[in-house]
């Protein structure tokens, strides 16, 4: 999968995912990501990327010219219209159902906004989605497009051990994680609950189950709602 981000901080981007598992997906070479700088794109000879919004108002909105034409370079390279994302607190909150979604696809463009934001003509005419990663307001979209890279990057096949993917299915089909511990079997007084240390799968299976229902219950008991609307298990 390739993954272009459309930034003001392309080395904020770059530097991120020649990191830990991600980095490890890209010199594995399941996952590519280029970071684009839209104002080298920019028209004027000062290139500039912002402007006053008409009707008045506080701050400077994104102007649609060096965004639209850093996009269609993006085309230009990968030889077709890509999915393009908008993150925006306006956007549908992430879910790990729509990360699995997106990481099926060979391309993402991901645009990071700044200032009160981008022109709306801009948005209408080239994004095909908002994403948001909750009700909350940063200073620019690029820890967002981070967050979702990561997340994408996670589901692609072979970048997380077997074992960890196996995992994930549990945590996606609605459900908290069950506690873990490794060791020492007994650490300030406290100790590891006997059946894990037994040996028997089939008991530490439905131990694991069991906790994860709880737990879910105790902290998260919307996941448990929607769970039921989904018809899990
Ligand atoms: C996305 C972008 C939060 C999110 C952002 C989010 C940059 N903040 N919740 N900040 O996913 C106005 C225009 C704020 C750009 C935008």
């Amino acid at each position: 999968m390739r993954i272009d981000i459309l930034t003001l901080f392309p080395e904020m981007c770059e530097t991120v995912f020649m990191e830990s598992i991600t980095g490890r997906a890209v010199k594995a070479g399941k996952l590519e990501v280029f970071a684009h700088n839209f104002r080298d794109f920019s028209d004027n000879r000062h290139r500039t990327v912002d402007d006053t919004p008409y009707g008045g108002g506080a701050g400077m909105l994104l102007r649609a010219q060096p965004i639209y034409d850093c996009f269609v370079h993006v085309c230009e390279q990968i030889g077709k219209r890509p999915h393009m994302i908008y993150m925006s607190p306006q956007g549908k909150t992430l879910t790990q159902r729509r990360v699995r979604e997106l990481s099926q696809l060979e391309n993402i463009v991901i645009l990071c906004g700044h200032y009160e934001g981008v022109d709306e003509r801009l948005i209408e005419k080239i994004v095909d989605e908002e994403v948001s990663i909750g009700d909350y307001v940063l200073t620019g979209g690029e820890l967002p497009a981070l967050v979702l890279t990561d997340a994408v990057a996670r589901m692609l096949p072979g970048v997380l051990a077997s074992e960890d993917a196996f995992v994930e299915e549990s945590h996606y089909g609605g459900l908290l994680e069950y506690p873990q511990y490794t060791k020492p079997a007994e650490w300030m007084g406290r100790t590891v609950p006997e059946v894990l240390l037994s040996g028997h799968h089939a008991n530490i299976a439905a131990w694991r189950h069991k906790q994860a229902l709880l737990r879910t219950r105790e902290k998260r008991p919307d996941l448990l709602a929607k769970r039921e609307e989904n018809g899990d298990e």
